[in-house]
């Protein structure tokens, strides 16, 4: 067979990479980056090369799963659809929707199949019991951006590639490539910044990758950025450096913000969060004075006790300077689909909403129409009215990635029934009672429909399958899933088919009756019969693109994007750097940005109630990110599993003589919620009186099959995270700083 080289875009993290994969026949020889790539820059890292690792894996599930007598056996298509058929629709039909539930893992804000068939499964389950990483991720951030700009998609980014001074928060670009910030190639990026006379500031617990690679680092205590921040605005404010002039008309209730600020100056937060006042003084004016500057903040700052307020006060600090919507400094994306905030009415908009409903058992209102993750135990455990008795997880590890997982994987127990649409028999699917596997990423087309609107440079690009598959597609699997639980029995290939028409045309039909749309007043059927893609999520993609903000208009703007055009270009359609979009982009009722939203202004008491409590004399615990690792997946991968443990608990010289612990000995690591064995690694990195251990392991649970990882299984620092302890805004659990005691372990 000749050696075949294909262009496609790397599906596992935010960084979208352009890759160059050569097969030969139905192998995969290699994979690297594209040198050619407009976007990414030739840019890769080691997730990226082992998709082939991945794609070969033998422990990838390539058939379904059905669980007889406590043992998962292989099982046909068929008769995997024909168990969920048996066993779901009578535990609804008996239970009501609310005895349904979903979670929704990260895989799919990087699968456009999972995202896209979301809405159908959604419709047919009717259940409010939606759960995903989200609330233990970013969900903060949305909350905050979505209530002041209008859309949850609504988020400005760094436009690095102009800026010339980068304050960073939380989070660590270098080894993360980037979160709500689609910035491949980062330390290119930075590089090229640092060259042209520009700065970054890493504000972090930890001496980062990216604090190692930025002009200056300063150590905060874990969850106090918020008071970092009050004092930035305080500075702006007292000093008069605020530079809101331009973007004035576009605001709403700013002036209620300084009055807000004026507990918080420097001295006053500088010995909350560690940082001495006259640094907090030089950074507020250097936001203010640099032309070109951004503030931002991600993980660290939203996975926090103020989670929401740090949010909104990243954005707050940004307005306040003069760097919103400047060139160089916070920017919209205009992303060419999927976009709310670039298609329809431009300027105003229904805004978005929250709190509309709240948990059964512990009443915590929903944000996004997400119910908090860490609630899903006692959803399940608690006997009553809405009792959760069956799950759906969508390419999710819960049992790893959330608070007390082992609860929860007691709670798994419990249910009635359970399906994981997952590619491996892991912590989490290993409780399901049929596993339906996913294709691998070369099985299936990608479009980056979350994320583009983050993206650092407007861009589109789609990748088609390089391999067919004799399985279903996920979003054929969502559709038998959603057939099943509407009541409709497994479908056939035409009644399948049919639903997939249905979905593609109700879309086409609500644009063509929108009068905003692009494609207002036009024949429905017309534009139906002239997609040129195939599959419900690629002819999904295809109308938005085609209506998003550069399509073609099926026809009207002959220049415009296609589905073909962006699919045949191997190295991306680059649509050109960030441009100012205010006040177009808004999508409030007001038209306006809300700088003041009363859910988020409710919650400054809290701040108050911080500076009032006693200082805890407890370690902190925070996360880390690793570069041959995501979340609690991929390790499985030789070429990522290599190497040296990286497992470790990261303790401070002067912490770790204090308790006399040495380099590599192991110790003990106590919360309120569980106890550890670590390993420990001294280092000057992590600030004194904090410890760090990196999440997503913990690969020793029976009946997993993952013979690699549990080779390696590390501990699984979730059991020390408390699920009663969330954010009080949004219900987004804490996952940084966690009071904990840590001591030699008797035991090596
Ligand atoms: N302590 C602590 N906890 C954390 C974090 C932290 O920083 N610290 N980070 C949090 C964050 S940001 C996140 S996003 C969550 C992640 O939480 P989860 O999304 O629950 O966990 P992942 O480890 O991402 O699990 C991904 C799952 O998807 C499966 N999968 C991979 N690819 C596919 C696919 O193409 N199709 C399907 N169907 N399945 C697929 C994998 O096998 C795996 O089971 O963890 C959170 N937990
Ligand atoms: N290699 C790799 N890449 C990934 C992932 C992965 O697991 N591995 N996961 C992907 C996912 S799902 C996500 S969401 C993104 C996340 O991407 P990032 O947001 O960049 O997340 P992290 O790398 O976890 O960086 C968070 C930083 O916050 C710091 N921190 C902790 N507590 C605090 C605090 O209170 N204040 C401040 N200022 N800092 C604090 C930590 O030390 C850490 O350096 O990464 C994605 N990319
Ligand atoms: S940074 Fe790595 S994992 Fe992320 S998209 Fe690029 S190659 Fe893939
Ligand atoms: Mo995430």
């Amino acid at each position: 067979m000749p050696t075949e080289t294909h262009h496609r875009i790397c599906p596992i993290c935010e960084a979208g990479c352009g890759l160059i994969v050569t097969t030969d026949g139905s192998e995969v020889k290699q994979v690297r980056a594209n040198p050619d790539d407009l976007f990414s820059e030739g840019y890769i890292c080691p997730k990226g090369v082992s998709l082939k690792e991945l794609h070969d894996d033998p422990d990838r599930l390539r058939t379904p799963l059905i669980k007889r007598n406590g043992k998962h056996e292989v099982a046909a298509w068929d008769e995997a659809f024909t168990e969920i058929e048996k066993r779901l629709p009578p535990i609804l039909k008996d239970n009501g929707p609310l005895s349904s539930a979903i979670y929704i893992g990260n895989p799919t804000a990087h699968n456009f199949e999972l995202g896209l068939g979301l809405g159908p499964l959604g419709m047919a389950l009717q259940s409010p019991n939606i759960f995903s990483a989200g609330s233990v991720d970013q969900i903060p951030k949305q909350f905050a951006c979505g209530l002041m700009y209008g859309t949850w998609l609504s988020i400005p980014v760094p436009d690095i590639d102009r800026s010339d001074y980068i304050v960073m928060l939380g989070a660590n670009p270098i080894v993360s490539n980037g979160s709500l910030w689609m910035v491949p190639n980062f330390r290119g990026r930075l590089k090229r910044m640092q060259a042209r006379g520009g700065r970054m500031v890493v504000i972090d617990p930890r001496r980062t990758e990216t604090a190692e690679a930025a002009d200056n680092h300063h150590f905060i205590k874990p969850g106090t950025d918020a008071f970092f921040l009050m004092g930035v605005l305080n500075v702006l404010f007292a000093e008069n450096l605020t530079d809101t002039a331009y973007i004035r008309p576009h605001l709403k209730d700013f002036e209620k913000i300084e009055p807000l600020t004026h507990t918080f100056v420097p001295e006053t937060v500088a010995p909350i969060c560690g940082i001495d006042a006259n640094t907090i003084r030089d950074i507020a004016r250097d936001l203010a004075i640099t032309k070109r500057a951004a503030i931002y903040g991600r993980m660290g700052t939203t996975t926090q006790k103020h989670g929401a307020l740090t949010s909104w006060l990243l954005e707050i600090a940004n307005i306040a300077a003069g760097n919103l919507d400047v060139e160089g400094g916070s920017m919209f994306a205009k992303a060419p689909a999927f976009a709310d905030n670039a298609v329809g009415r431009p300027g105003i908009g229904k805004g978005e909403t929250v709190y509309k409903y709240a948990s059964r058992v512990r009443g915590i209102p929903e944000v996004m129409n997400n119910l908090p993750v860490a609630c899903l135990a006692e959803e399940i455990e608690t006997p009553g009215d809405g009792q959760i008795r069956t799950l759906i997880t969508l390419g999710g590890n819960p049992v790893l990635s959330i608070p007390n997982g082992d609860r929860l994987a007691e709670a798994f127990e419990q249910l009635d029934f359970m399906v994981s649409l997952d590619i491996y028999l892991n912590e989490t699917t290993r409780h399901a009672d049929v596993i339906l596997p996913g294709t691998s990423p070369f099985e299936k087309s990608h479009y980056d429909y979350y994320l583009s609107p983050m993206a650092t440079r407007n861009v589109a690009r789609l990748s088609s399958p390089l391999f067919p598959s004799d399985r279903p597609t996920e979003w054929q699997v969502l559709l038998q899933l959603s057939a099943i639980a509407g009541g409709h029995g497994v479908l056939g290939d035409n009644a399948l088919a049919a639903m997939e028409d249905q979905i593609v045309f109700a879309q086409i039909s609500s644009l063509t009756a929108d009068e905003h749309s692009s494609i207002a007043g036009r024949d429905p059927q017309e534009i139906f019969t002239s997609l040129e893609a195939e599959g419900g999520a690629e002819r999904l993609t295809e109308v938005a693109l085609r209506t998003g903000a550069y399509g073609d208009a099926f026809g009207t703007k002959p220049d415009g994007l296609t589905y073909a055009s962006v699919a045949e270009s191997p190295n991306s359609v680059d649509l050109g750097p960030l441009t100012p979009r205010l006040p177009e982009c808004l999508r409030t009722p007001s038209g306006k940005i809300e700088c003041a939203p009363h859910e988020i202004i409710t919650g400054i008491d809290q701040l108050e109630d911080h500076l009032n409590a006693a200082t805890s004399n407890k370690l902190m615990l925070f996360g880390r990110r690793q570069v041959r690792s995501n979340n609690s997946w991929l390790h499985n991968l030789p070429v990522l599993a290599k190497g040296p443990y990286r497992c470790t608990l990261m303790l401070h010289p002067e912490d770790a003589a204090e308790l006399g612990i040495g380099n590599q000995e192991h110790a003990t690591i106590t919360s309120n919620r569980g106890r550890l064995e670590v390993q420990v690694e001294i280092t000057e990195t992590v600030m004194k009186g904090t410890v760090c251990l990196p999440h997503g392991w913990g690969h020793d649970h029976e009946g997993t099959d993952l013979s690699i990882a549990a080779g390696r299984p590390g501990v699984n620092m979730n059991l020390l995270a408390d699920d009663t302890l969330l954010e009080p805004l949004t219900g987004t659990a804490v996952l940084n700083g966690i009071p904990v005691e840590v001591a030699p372990a008797r035991t090596h």
